[in-house]
């Protein structure tokens, strides 16, 4: 009974044909903008976390293996987040445009398509370790709205006959025989291809699309914690790092030298997070457990009123960080000290790991001997005056000066669990990455800047160079095949800060390569062995070519 009475089409050929199979997928584009747009909306109220996008990009990152991710890291270094945010777009439009083509053949294809897309998502929301029941509701909105959408796109390419015998016009039948003829046409001969009113419904959908993502990002951006935070007054110091000596900063006169204190929106970011856990500093609890005679759990308050508060300025490094890389920066932290709480909640000997758990799920193993032993190694919550930038951890961070932050430096720490390296391996070792992570001897030149050539004459040849916890007794540099000639360095502040140093150097025209190097206060010279980052931090000396005109 299903014979159509029409006559074929004669502008649209038999089957799909060319060009509505290039509107159909459109169409699954235009849906999944939508599908996304929505989520992004719904993500708005219930966090941003469990935005589909989002969720979808972290589970990426919890399941690639670690190659793929040193690779994301070396090649887009701070930037990787945005290189997956993109990378999960493209994968998901060449899936809308396959959904949209297989949607013109029969309609039920496209509706399971996008279900699927948004299990998916909705799967990614509530698996990850903060997981929520309500954080699958952007996925199951944006299901609804692309199905929607799907559908309503794809009805102008391939209209359903305007009465089959023995139906009653669609207007006249119940919601559900209505839907089900929706569903049910297919790209019959002789349906009509109706583009106007196909363009129409795809401008809906890039305004339904564009207006709810944007609203959506705003929502998720304006949260309240930002302005909590705002509102947070950081205790006094009881030990206050000291004054810097005049002239300690260098880079008051040298162009291109990096500060002696890194300003917080330029500090490098390195994380596992796609949006940085957001914690209410009324809702924040640090709990000890594991080998301790009696943890205790400690509110932001508690912390804050310790007449033990430290300031100090200290020097962080990823370990991801290449040679002459930016993954580097220095702060004046402010904290409690670490080895003091944690002796106070009696902690038992035989624990050689601390467990660090941050809110977002993520876990950090740092060794028990140098919280206890690295001086300064503390419960951070101020970085350079003001409570902790949020995706640096607020509102409470470990820092511990000498080691790599991916075996110290626990953002958004909400657990500490004395263990051993036996027991568990953290989210890192999991992935093959050194146990041990001292922070390794190294320099860089910031100045001058190899992408952009200059006129021969006297210029200074500056940068940095850090080795935490034994400090920087010299830095050499040398000039092509020259001898190695040393470098002033600023004054020392502490052991676990970078120094910076400078040489003045006449230039002559044509092509240089300067080429730096450090060492310690316990004598280590940096070596020129060249050592990728992976699996315990990069080493070889930093050259760079410079054009002397
Ligand atoms: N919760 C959490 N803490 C974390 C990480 C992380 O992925 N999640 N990354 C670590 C790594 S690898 C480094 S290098 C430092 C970077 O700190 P920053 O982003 O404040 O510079 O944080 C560490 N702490
Ligand atoms: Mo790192």
């Amino acid at each position: 009974m299903t014979t159509t009475l029409r006559a074929p089409d004669p502008v649209a050929p038999a089957g799909p044909g060319r060009a509505r199979r290039g509107l159909a997928a459109l169409a699954g584009l235009l849906a999944a903008a939508v599908a996304l747009g929505v989520g992004e909306l719904v993500a708005g109220f219930v966090g941003p976390a469990a935005s589909p996008v989002i969720a979808v990009g972290d589970a990426v990152i919890a399941l690639v293996p670690e190659p793929v991710t040193a690779f994301a890291i070396r090649t887009f270094g701070e930037d990787d987040k945005t290189a997956l945010v993109a990378g999960t777009l493209v994968v998901v439009a060449l899936y809308a445009l396959l959904v949209g083509v297989l949607g013109l053949r029969d309609r039920r294809l496209a509706v399971l398509g996008v279900v699927l897309f948004g299990t998916v998502g909705a799967l990614a929301a509530l698996t990850r370790p903060a997981g929520a029941p309500a954080d699958v509701l952007p996925s199951l909105a944006g299901t609804a709205a692309g199905v929607l959408a799907l559908l309503a796109l794809l009805a102008p390419l391939a209209t359903a006959p305007a009465s089959a015998p023995g139906t009653a016009p669609a207007a006249d039948r119940p919601l559900v025989g209505r839907l089900r003829a929706v569903l049910a046409a297919g790209d019959r001969n002789g349906a009509g291809l109706d583009r106007r009113r196909f363009f129409l419904t795809g401008a809906a959908a890039v305004g339904v699309a564009a207006v709810t993502g944007g609203g959506g990002r705003l929502l998720q951006r304006s949260t309240e914690v930002t302005s909590l935070r705002a509102g947070i007054r950081l205790p006094t110091p009881s030990s206050p790092a000291a004054a810097l000596p005049a002239g300690a900063d260098l880079s008051r006169g040298i162009e291109g030298l990096t500060p002696l204190t890194t300003r917080n929106g330029e500090f490098y970011r390195i994380d596992t997070a796609l949006i940085a856990p957001r914690i209410r500093p009324a809702d924040y609890r640090l709990e000890l457990t594991g080998m301790f005679d009696s943890p205790r759990t400690y509110t932001l308050d508690d912390l804050f009123e310790r007449d033990d508060v430290i300031e100090r300025d200290i020097t962080l490094t990823c370990v991801s960080n290449e040679v002459g890389g930016a993954l580097v920066g220095s702060a004046r932290w402010i904290g409690v000290p670490l080895a003091a709480l944690l002796r106070e909640n009696g902690l038992r000997p035989g624990s050689d790991q601390l467990l660090c758990r941050s809110e977002d799920g993520m876990t950090i193993g740092a060794p028990t001997r140098s919280a206890l032993e690295v001086e300064d190694a503390m419960l951070a919550f101020g970085m350079n005056g003001e409570p902790l930038p949020v995706i640096h951890g607020f509102p409470v961070r470990m820092i511990i000066p000498g080691l790599y932050g991916y075996v110290s430096a626990c953002k958004w720490l909400v657990s500490i669990e004395a263990t051993t390296f036996d027991a568990f391996d953290a989210y890192w070792i999991e992935r093959d990455w050194a146990v041990d992570g001292p922070i390794r001897i190294a320099s860089r030149i910031d100045t001058p800047d190899m992408r952009r050539e200059f006129p021969a004459g006297r210029r200074a040849i500056a940068g940095v160079a850090w080795a935490q916890t034994r400090g920087i007794a010299k830095v050499e540099v040398r000039v092509d095949d020259g001898d190695w000639a040393e470098a002033r360095l600023s004054p020392e502040v502490d052991a676990d800060l970078w120094r910076q140093w400078v040489l003045p150097h006449d230039f002559t025209p044509g092509r240089h390569v300067l080429t730096v190097r450090a060492t310690g206060a316990d004598g280590e010279v940096q070596t020129d062995e060249r050592a990728d980052p992976f699996p315990a931090g990069s080493t070889g000396l930093h050259s760079v070519e410079v054009l002397v005109g």
